[in-house]
């Protein structure tokens, strides 16, 4: 076995091979397996053309275009996210653990996998008190995002990556260490992320974590939130499951692709992904529909109607704003983590108005979003932000400027179990193409030319 030094629950330096042996065994089988699917494909067709890109797409944020492959997770249009065989709904009971496991292995875990991930999250715990003091260092109105982002930025020398690859390791053991540097992450997050939320919206102390928890469950108890109990940590869980993945060309964990395909250790990788995440229509689309859902209730009271919600929409959209929580890139259905969101929104909180008003637009939005700007919406529905806010909103998180930590600390499974997967297959890094408004009309030049 391998020296292993503890420090601040860092690691230093070396891989121990027998932490989380299932799960790297498991990730390893993944990798094999996916290497002969790609040699099959090679085989088939390296030359095969797969996408066409247009000048539109060029132009248009390369909508459509095919040309990222991701083995994580898959979204189908019509029927939202897959992870491995999985659709949503055959996820929503699941802890966000497994949905890690599964995003690495295409496999869900044995039941046993809890409870040794649980205690390997207790031995990676603890922030370091650097970070801690960057944080508080901060101007008091530093938006919780940054946060997250820096305070994962200032553990970076600690990167096992890092260290190894300065000393000199073979491209097919990169992968190991990401794990490493992956599960050193991942076990700071609940305090990281709560501790956060102390120091920018209560006292500033620090709840410690409880060692018999699991991971969505510390994260809720240490908040300190008077309302919080079981029900709260329930939401959590399902949170953090609803938003870990969404395949790769999402804004969020393709920056955080292309960082770490410059070798940039994940801790480069995620915190450039959670600045992505940060923007309006991404991430933060989810506090902004609370927000949007509040104005409702302050301008119409908590009894508005159908009719009342329809002439706000008409006066937002009007005004040029985007409706919060609708619309998507891929999704051209109601998104099914909405669509479990309210499903737990019925089950817990179907008297409070918040949610009962996040049910009214549901009604009222896509009919009109169908024809706005004539037809141009391409998808008119719900998104995974239109009723999250609602739910955590009646646990006492009425902080809106969290909520997208909560999304940034489930989306770095993804980010993490992608970027693990690609060094693992020897994904080369990120270049593609270039060119300038020049070219593309001396291209439809020659096109006419030559027609
Ligand atoms: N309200 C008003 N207009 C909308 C709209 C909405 N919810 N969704 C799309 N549109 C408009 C676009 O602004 C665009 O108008 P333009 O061409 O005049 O600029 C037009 O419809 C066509 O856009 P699109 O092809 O349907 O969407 P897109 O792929 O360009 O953008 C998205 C997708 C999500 C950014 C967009 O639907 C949007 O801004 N939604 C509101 C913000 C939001 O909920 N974001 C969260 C997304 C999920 C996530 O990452 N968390």
């Amino acid at each position: 076995m391998q020296q292993c030094i503890l420090l601040f629950g860092f690691r230093c330096f070396d891989l121990n091979l027998l932490d989380m042996s299932i799960l790297r065994n498991e990730i390893k089988n993944n990798l094999t397996y996916l290497k002969n699917e790609i040699e099959h494909i090679f085989e088939g067709g390296r030359d095969t053309v797969l996408s066409e890109v247009t000048v539109g797409q060029v132009y248009g944020g390369m909508r459509g275009l095919t040309a990222l492959v991701c083995n994580t997770s898959y979204v189908d249009p019509y029927s939202g996210l897959h992870i491995g065989d999985f659709t949503v709904e055959d996820l929503s009971e699941k802890y966000p653990e497994e949905i890690f496991y599964l995003l690495c292995t295409g496999k869900l875990p044995e039941s046993d996998f809890l409870e040794e991930f649980r205690k390997e999250m207790n031995e990676r715990s603890g922030v370091p008190q650097y970070t801690w003091d960057v944080l508080k260092a901060l101007p008091e109105d530093t938006h919780p995002m940054s946060m997250l982002s820096l305070g994962i930025l200032t553990m970076e020398q600690e990167s096992v990556f890092k260290r190894n690859y300065l000393k000199g390791i073979p491209k097919s053991d990169f992968w190991k260490y990401t794990f490493e540097d992956a599960l050193n992450v991942i076990a700071k997050l609940p305090e990281l992320a709560a501790g956060i939320y102390r120091i920018r919206f209560g006292d500033g102390t620090l709840i410690k974590r409880d060692p018999d928890l699991d991971w969505a469950g510390n994260l809720a108890m240490m908040l300190g939130l008077p309302n919080s109990g079981k029900e709260l940590a329930r939401l959590m869980r399902l949170y953090l499951v609803l938003h870990c993945d969404h395949e790769g060309g999402n804004v969020s964990a393709f920056t955080s692709r292309v960082v770490n395909s410059a070798l940039s250790s994940l801790y480069y990788a995620i915190s450039a992904g959670l600045n992505g995440l940060a923007g309006p229509l991404h991430g933060l689309a989810n506090q902004n529909c609370l927000k949007f859902i509040l104005e409702i209730r302050h301008r119409f009271g908590d009894l508005v109607s159908e009719e009342e919600i329809a002439l706000y929409i008409k006066e937002t959209l009007d005004s040029g704003k985007v409706i919060p929580g609708y619309g998507h890139a891929v999704l051209r259905v109601t998104d099914p983590r909405f669509t479990a969101f309210m499903k737990f929104g019925k089950a817990y909180c179907s008297e409070n108005v918040c949610f009962q008003i996040a049910e009214k637009l549901f009604k009222v939005v896509p009919d009109i979003l169908k024809t706005y700007k004539g037809g141009k919406v391409a998808s008119p529905w719900p998104n995974v932000d239109a009723a999250s806010g609602a739910l955590l909103f009646k646990y006492g998180l009425n902080q809106f400027d969290f909520y997208t930590v909560l999304f940034g600390v489930s989306r770095i499974l993804g980010f993490c179990a992608q970027n693990i997967l690609a060094q693992g297959l020897g994904q080369p890094i990120i270049r593609p193409k270039s060119v300038t408004n020049k070219w593309v009309a001396d291209q439809l030049m020659k096109n006419k030319v030559n027609h």
